[in-house]
């Protein structure tokens, strides 16, 4: 298994470590599996890992087709919907709106749940840190088309390359039901993790995901 990460893939994990965004152990998801990672996209808070970050969620959008509206769930989609956009615009020159919802609904001023470039009518992609069960990702899905607008494509941060909830299946496969076949695109992929875990030497780690992988049935 070896590592052939990108520039920008390869920086993303070094900051990601470095921060404490990437970490390794025994953590409870809000799922409830139980996963021997954990990758935490708002400890990536300074300007050089958010940098980093937005340099790589550019890249992996660089070359989706046509879209206008790049949309962040709330809350940890909203800085990556804001930092992509304006790495898509200075790096590869494409203009995209941004927008992104609240978690309540606000009674005064502009009101509403979603704030930024209206969707209605607008080719959508979604923006957002990792999907495990695919339940939050689904939630971001029905807001954009509540409001009018055509999801085309999903990109996460971390593809966790998580079992879906149907036997044999899984969720990116369950979400790409939804979004169309090859649309959900990510940095990085759990297996991207692995043999760069497996180049660094961190046996201890590699084993604990390995076992992840091959303990992976069904997951509620
Ligand atoms: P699902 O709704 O089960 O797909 O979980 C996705 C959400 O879990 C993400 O949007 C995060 O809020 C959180 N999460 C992480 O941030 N990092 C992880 O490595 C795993 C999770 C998680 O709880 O599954």
């Amino acid at each position: 298994m070896a590592a052939t990460l990108s520039p920008s893939q390869a920086s993303l994990i070094s900051h990601a470590m470095s921060v404490g965004a990437l970490k390794f152990g025994s953590f409870t998801l809000k799922s409830g599996r139980q996963s021997p990672y954990f990758f935490n996209s708002s400890l990536l808070s300074s300007g050089s890992t958010l940098s980093v970050l937005a340099t790589a969620l550019a890249d992996t959008l660089a070359n989706v087709g046509d879209f206008d509206i790049l949309f962040g769930p709330a809350y940890k989609g909203i800085p990556l919907g804001a930092i992509t956009v304006v790495k898509l615009f200075d790096k590869y020159g494409r203009d995209v709106g941004m927008a992104y919802d609240r978690k309540e609904v606000k009674d005064h001023g502009e009101g509403g749940m979603l704030v930024g470039v209206p969707m209605a009518g607008k080719k959508v992609v979604i923006v957002d840190d990792v999907m495990t069960s695919g339940k939050a990702i689904r939630g971001a899905i029905d807001a954009v088309r509540s409001a009018g607008g055509e999801v085309v494509g999903v990109v996460q941060c971390l593809d966790r390359e998580e079992v879906g909830r149907e036997e044999g299946t899984s969720t990116v496969r369950e979400v790409e039901e939804i979004v169309g076949r090859g649309k959900v695109r990510a940095i990085l992929r759990m297996r991207d993790l692995m043999g760069w875990l497996e180049s660094e030497g961190k046996t201890l780690e590699l084993d604990g995901m390995k076992e992840y992988t091959l303990t992976a049935k069904v997951r509620s």
